[in-house]
């Protein structure tokens, strides 16, 4: 009788031991693990637009002064960014291809395929203002 209790006993503490080394464990490999969240204080990241099924994609985009803009084209016939005042032109890009382009200034480019003209894109760029510090 004795000998039951004491092995119940037993028992009972070595389920906690068992789940602290358990948290013990997950916590350390989280702590290895890297975190990478420090990415709302870069403006120059590349945003990127899709061209998929005959469109750009998002037709308009919004980004501040200072960002690349790239094109990435993931349809299965080739397609042109091209600007509708001739500020900029990708010329041919082929499935998979890439064309990037750096908005130096603020104000709304439109743009559209030179192949099918009914592909009509804008990028609208606002002046980026820096945080203030205090
Ligand atoms: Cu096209």
């Amino acid at each position: 009788m004795k000998k039951t209790i004491q092995h119940a006993g037993v028992r009972i503490l070595i389920l906690p031991a068992f789940l602290f080394i358990l948290f013990s464990l997950y916590s350390c490999s989280n702590m290895n693990s890297p975190t990478n969240t420090n990415s709302s204080t870069n403006t120059q990241v590349a945003t990127e637009v899709f061209i998929q099924g005959m469109a750009f994609s998002p037709v308009t985009l919004t980004v501040t002064t200072g960002t690349t803009v790239k094109w990435t084209n993931k349809d299965g016939m080739t397609h042109t960014v091209t600007s509708d005042n001739a500020l900029f032109d990708s010329g041919n890009i082929a499935t998979n291809g890439v064309y990037s382009y750096p908005f130096a200034n603020a104000g709304t480019f439109t743009y559209h395929c030179s192949i099918h003209p009914t592909m009509k894109g804008t990028i609208v760029v606002t002046a980026y203002v820096p945080p203030s510090g205090y």
